[in-house]
């Protein structure tokens, strides 16, 4: 019995069956690759989803740590309050889209900046709703499930789910959904379901993550913030995946020159340590009463002291130039395999920066979705040593999320097997 054998049939004795995993047991994780309990050696296109954006143990990030815990490891903001806090609220209220007043709040996970978003949004206009998309993922407390535009797995079985939350559809070329048909479905709410004057937030991703790497149009992010000023609506950028240099900017609004009221982050922010921020407009922000947001954890000391060096790393590294430009190594190789005869199963290839994904269908022709061919192509790549992620309301698309700081040779070498793997899966399924 392997090591990882022996893992699983502990996990599955241990822990709880809702957690579902893979079957890469992690011993030990270097920039962009990883390590299971054989000794395998995986590149790892996941980056902890989305979150080692700098890479696994960015030398200046492990040193930041490390000095913090020489100082405290925790007393509570709300106890003993902390400078590299207050210095991080600055700059994050300086690196967000819009040269308006910001503050900032920090907590622990992306759900957690969602929530918290909402509330802010719902204490300033004083109203309870909010619309978010189809396909959209926001986390898995009982208010990021409802806002989730998909039912199996996250809302499957939890019971009522807070009201006042609408999905309206979110364009998708790729499925038919023009960003007219998205806006008159959205108008369409407004007269049928939910009165646009009790809305307070609009919240939405500007690179959907989960739900399949959909890019919202730049144009699609301007009607929305104008229909938010037309009625008084907070517009929330969850930028949880897209965030933090991800997309070849420092923030997927970035794109679009749309400057959202309020932006969450987690994930990349702190390069693989619990953190996540709230920042927007100073009114917005401070429309809870003092006591009304906090926590036991938020703003971790070793969390926030990690924030400080991806921050200085992404500056130094010029990790958005990085990420573009691996972007478009990515892109061009994707569009080259899917250009191959054999590969008719890739039906799209997109992506923004270094966030980019290809789309697997049973027939070019069409659009019905290869959830099965996703899966074999996602097997065959671990077993040949790269870590792949699908997504996708239908399970047909594969994710490539590589650390930014990946070596080229590496990245070349991942899109080597990435191809290979794709051979595979589809020589497998014509067998
Ligand atoms: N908002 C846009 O992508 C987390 C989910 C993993 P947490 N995405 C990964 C899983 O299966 O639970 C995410 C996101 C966007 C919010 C979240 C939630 O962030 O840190 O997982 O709470």
């Amino acid at each position: 019995m392997t090591e990882s054998a022996r893992l699983s049939a502990r996990k599955s004795a241990a822990v709880a069956r809702g957690v579902a995993t893979r079957g890469i047991y992690a011993a030990r994780a270097e920039n962009a690759e990883l390590w299971d309990a054989e000794g395998r050696r995986f590149i790892d296109f996941a980056a902890g989803i989305a979150v080692n954006n700098t890479g696994h143990r960015h030398p200046r990030v492990m040193a930041a740590v490390a000095e913090q815990a020489q100082a405290f490891t925790h007393t509570c903001f709300h106890v003993a309050p902390y400078e590299g806090y207050i210095a991080l609220a600055e700059r994050l209220n300086a690196a967000t889209p819009g040269d308006f007043e910001k503050k900032t709040m920090l907590v622990t996970t992306g759900a957690e900046a969602v929530e918290n978003a909402i509330k802010m949004a719902r204490a300033y206009t004083g109203r309870s709703g909010v619309i978010s998309f189809s396909g959209a993922f926001h986390g898995r407390t009982l208010l990021g499930i409802a806002l989730t535009g998909k039912v199996a797995p996250y809302k499957k079985g939890f019971g009522a789910m807070p009201p006042e939350i609408v999905h309206a559809p979110f364009p998708n070329a790729f499925h038919g959904v023009t960003e007219a048909d998205a806006l008159e479905q959205l108008e369409r709410l407004f007269a049928s379901s939910v009165d646009p004057e009790r809305v307070a937030a609009i919240i939405i991703e500007p690179v959907q993550g989960e739900g399949g790497f959909n890019i919202a149009p730049a144009g699609f992010l301007r009607a929305l913030r104008d229909i938010c000023d037309r009625h008084g609506i907070v517009l929330i950028a969850d930028e949880v995946q897209a965030g933090m240099a991800r997309t070849g900017r420092m923030f997927g609004f970035d794109h679009s020159g749309v400057l959202p009221d309020l932006v969450t982050m987690a994930k990349g922010l702190a390069g693989g340590f619990p953190l996540s921020a709230v920042t927007g407009r100073a009114e917005i922000v401070d429309a809870p009463n003092p006591g009304g947001v906090g926590g036991t954890y938020a703003g971790n000391p070793l969390a926030v002291a990690a924030a400080h060096a991806v921050l200085d790393v992404i500056r130094d590294e010029d990790l958005c130039a990085r990420a573009a430009e691996i972007g478009e190594v990515i892109r061009a190789r994707l569009t080259q395999i899917a250009a191959q005869q054999g590969m008719e199963c890739i039906g799209d290839v997109r992506g923004l920066g270094a966030m980019n994904a290809l789309e697997l269908v049973t027939s070019r022709t069409g659009n019905a979705p290869d959830a099965a061919l996703t899966a074999a192509v996602v097997a065959e790549a671990e077993a040949r040593g790269l870590i792949l992620l699908s997504c996708g309301t239908r399970y047909n698309v594969i994710r490539l999320l590589p650390p930014l700081t990946i070596p080229m040779e590496q990245l070349h070498e991942a899109l080597d097997i990435l191809e290979a793997s794709i051979e595979a899966a589809v020589m497998k399924k014509a067998a």
